[in-house]
């Protein structure tokens, strides 16, 4: 956003200028009551599909059914413009797969004859590229390259034999900036067919995207490159996307796909998981590696493991600006700069402006919480969530591994928040800043800078 005289004020009037201007709606509230006490754990039977693999769990999405018709798996996707929510009041007219974006989870098992149509409902064509997956050339799906492109209306057939297992993706080779930028994408896993040589308890798929939704419109924008509106884990922003849940000790996979424009380092509390797999497979036990973070590089796939451990515990991207919703990156830098009369001063031309940023971003979600601050239609606040001690000033690519002593296999419901067994929570011994001799270099410390700071007067706001 460039700060021209017009837009200066069309962004100020709308109650932004503040550093990094989001709005919204009020925040969502994390379900609390599906919380429950520990119990003691017991002995409860573990799930496997008749097919003698794990299901994975696509976290706020699904797996494509497919019916067997002569020893061939069939399954249908069905390319069209769908409406998608990002997080309650924010959605959009995406492209997607079936209803849905990410299109829904394809599933299958080495060795499987596989027949895949592709109906066009788009107002353009496409076509559907299988990526990772070894096959004839001519199923490769690059429009113009290895087959003629599917034109509106049309149906197209795939069919190849499954020759590997491992974590893939599908998505357009046709068009790809606009249809992949709306939505189109989906994740192709193909189990091992002699069964998995740890077996895995859960079994996560999440793809990675981002989106240029700009506050107050209805279409994400593909001419954008870089400056991104939206960070997403299967086309949702937290607090919308689905924790993952599990019992302590299972050991849980976490399948990731990135088909977004940016690689993303993915971090996860609590444990070191291994980086065991990709669109490779899962590697030989000699090639896993343990990490906290793992960067997933754009139309990479990983697979992270770890053995649960109790907790709430944080997993998203490690790119501080990943985990924030729609905001302007561009607007000057207010930190430390007292606005006081300024605020005033342009409150007179503009009744709703907010002076914001001067100790910090913090504040802006007690503003979009409270209502104080709205503006445009159809966005989120830059952060959003709940925890149970307090706003969690996240949004986008980030969501909570929970895990629980007292979980039956298979459930996934969320189980509120963690109870921390007593004493093992942080918590304040003390409210003085001179509090205690810490060993400091430079000079003798000032009263610490939120009580230096004049009071921000934001008494004539409207209320909205
Ligand atoms: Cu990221």
């Amino acid at each position: 956003m460039n700060l021209s005289r017009r837009n200066w004020f069309t962004w100020a009037g709308a109650g932004a200028l503040a550093p990094l201007a989001f709005w919204g709606r009020r925040a969502l509230a994390q379900d609390h009551s599906q919380h429950r006490p520990p119990e003691p754990s017991d002995a409860l039977p573990r799930s496997t599909s008749a097919s003698g693999y794990t299901p994975v769990r696509t976290l706020n999405g699904w797996t494509l059914p497919h019916r067997m018709v002569d020893g061939v798996k069939e399954f249908h996707l069905v390319a069209e413009e769908i409406e998608h929510e990002f997080a309650p009041g924010c959605r959009a007219k995406c492209w997607g797969y079936n209803g849905t974006t990410p299109g829904p989870t394809i599933e299958a098992v080495e060795g499987d004859r596989v027949r895949i149509y592709v109906t066009n409902r788009l107002p353009e064509h496409t076509s559907v590229h299988w990526h990772g997956i070894l096959l004839p050339s001519g199923m490769d799906g690059v429009g113009g390259l290895s087959q003629p492109h599917i034109r509106p209306g049309e149906t197209y057939v795939y069919e190849f034999t499954l020759r590997q297992h491992g974590t893939h993706m599908y998505h357009p080779h046709a068009d790809e900036m606009v249809q992949m930028a709306v939505g189109m994408m989906g994740m192709f896993i193909i189990h091992p067919k002699d069964g998995e040589l740890e077996r895995i308890d859960r079994d996560y798929v999440v793809l990675l995207h981002n989106w240029a939704l700009h506050p107050g419109t209805y279409r994400p924008d593909p001419s954008v490159m870089v400056d991104f509106d939206l960070w997403t884990m299967n086309s949702k922003v937290f607090p919308a996307i689905e924790p993952l849940v599990a019992r302590t000790g299972e050991r849980v996979r976490v399948r990731i796909g990135n088909l977004s424009m940016w690689n993303h380092p993915i971090h996860m509390h609590g444990v070191q998981f291994h980086i065991t797999g990709s669109d490779g497979g899962r590697w030989a036990k000699g090639l896993w590696r343990p990490e906290t973070t793992e960067i997933v590089g754009v139309g990479q796939t990983r697979d992270l493991e770890f053995i649960a451990v109790p907790g709430d515990w944080a997993f998203h991207c490690h790119m501080s600006h990943h985990t924030m919703n729609a905001m302007g990156h561009e607007i000057p830098n207010t930190l430390g700069v007292d606005q006081s009369g300024v605020e005033a001063e342009i409150r007179k031309l503009l009744p709703g402006y907010m002076a914001m940023g001067q100790g910090g971003m913090a504040e802006h979600q007690e503003h979009t919480d409270s209502g104080h601050m709205t503006g445009p239609e159809n966005t989120l606040p830059m952060m959003m969530g709940k925890g149970p001690f307090g706003n969690l000033e996240m949004g986008g690519m980030f969501t909570v591994v929970k895990v629980r002593d007292d979980l039956a296999a298979g459930d996934f419901r969320d189980p509120g928040w963690y109870p921390n067994p007593k004493g093992t929570v942080a918590h304040r011994i003390s409210a003085d800043p001179d509090f205690g001799a810490p060993t400091r270099r430079g000079p003798p410390p000032g009263p610490p800078a939120e009580l230096k700071a004049k009071p921000m007067d934001h008494s004539t706001m409207k209320h909205g």
